[in-house]
């Protein structure tokens, strides 16, 4: 049966621990901002998704997650690359399109991936990532190897019915997935009260014997526990968890949006009174960890590596025609007539 949980007390966390969250948090909202100039200088052609605000999201779950653990998301998904320590030079020269990107200026964000870091997407079709996230707890289960996959989905693709489907099978066969639902309040421009009228989405996973709870979202430390609860689940073979991550975007749904359908308070409100960088700012001010200082100098690091991976994502070539006949299916080039 499904247990809830309520995350309210906070772990304890070395300084060093909580500085780390602090700047992997910020590499990921600087990069965005960075994505977000860079779209709207044409540099980035397509559809661009940015994180902005569900920063506590990946990098709490990444603090839960051992080498070799795997993740699969959606087309929201720069922060997770940063996250699990793909660099962001290749991250940025592929959203620009350039040959020095991870897919070689080919693919862009939804078709980008690391085998290195075990990162297997960026998909554009909502919810189709999270089969595929059974599917490799699957092989992880089938081989013997000791690790979980967090699959991450959306609150508008916590209404799709292969969800369900994924969900049976995986509690079947005690597969060693996380399913993170990483609810930010909107499908586009639906908002969740507009498109479901469950009240919670975690707790779907009952009928499935699948346990989970509902986290804050904007809260790294917690995001960070409860994860760990759901990494010691799957590890010891007791098959899938939930975690219903309550988080907010603070953009449109993509760079073409101009999120007509809330108002500019509610974001306001948001960013003032529950951003996850800010938080972690002051307790680590508060707490004696660091100083104004110290953080500006982290906060300088970090442009730094954002600018130079916005440089290297300008100054990268163009892909080769000839790359056109690679990394395809079809092994014979069509001829001219
Ligand atoms: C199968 C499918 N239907 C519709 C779309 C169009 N679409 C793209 S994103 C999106 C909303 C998904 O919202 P959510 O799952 O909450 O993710 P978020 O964008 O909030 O991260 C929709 C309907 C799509 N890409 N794929
Ligand atoms: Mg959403």
């Amino acid at each position: 049966m499904a247990a809830r949980r309520t995350t309210t007390k906070k772990p304890n966390v070395s300084k060093e621990e909580l500085l780390g969250y602090y700047r992997d948090m910020l590499l990921i909202r600087r990069f965005e901002e960075k994505a977000g100039q860079l779209y709207g200088m044409g540099l980035i052609g397509g559809f661009c998704h940015l994180y902005i605000g569900q920063e506590a999201v990946v990098v709490g779950l990444e603090a839960a997650a051992e080498e070799g653990d795997k993740r699969v998301t959606s087309y929201r998904d720069h922060g997770h690359m940063l996250a699990c320590g793909m660099d962001p030079k290749g991250v940025m020269a592929e959203l620009t399109g350039r040959e020095g990107g991870y897919s070689k200026g080919k693919g862009g964000s939804m078709h980008m991936f690391s085998k290195e870091k075990h990162f297997y997407g960026g998909h554009g079709i909502v919810g189709a990532q999270v089969p595929i996230g059974a599917g490799l707890a699957f092989s992880d289960k089938y081989r013997g190897d000791d690790r979980v996959t967090f699959t991450y989905f959306g609150d508008g693709a916590a209404n799709q019915g292969q969800v369900y489907e994924t969900y049976n099978m995986a509690e079947l066969w005690d597969l060693p997935v996380i399913f993170v639902i990483e609810n930010n309040q909107y499908a586009m421009g639906t908002s969740v009260a507009r498109s479901t009228k469950s009240p919670s989405l975690w707790e779907r996973g009952a009928a499935y014997g699948i346990p989970g709870e509902e986290v804050d979202g904007m809260d790294v430390l917690a995001v960070k526990e409860a994860g760990e609860r759901a990494v010691a689940q799957c590890r010891e073979g007791k098959g899938p968890y939930i975690l219903e991550v309550k988080t907010y975007r603070y953009r449109g749904h993509s760079m073409s949006d101009p999120a007509k359908y809330r108002t500019r308070e509610e974001v306001q409100k948001m960013r003032e009174e529950r951003d996850c960088i800010e938080s972690v700012r002051q307790l680590l001010l508060t707490g004696n960890h660091a100083t104004e200082d110290e953080l500006k100098a982290i906060d300088k690091e970090i442009k730094d590596v954002v600018n130079e991976a916005a440089e290297f994502s300008k100054e990268s070539p163009e892909p080769a025609l000839e790359e056109l006949w690679t990394d395809i299916y079809a092994d014979v080039a069509p001829q001219n007539a």
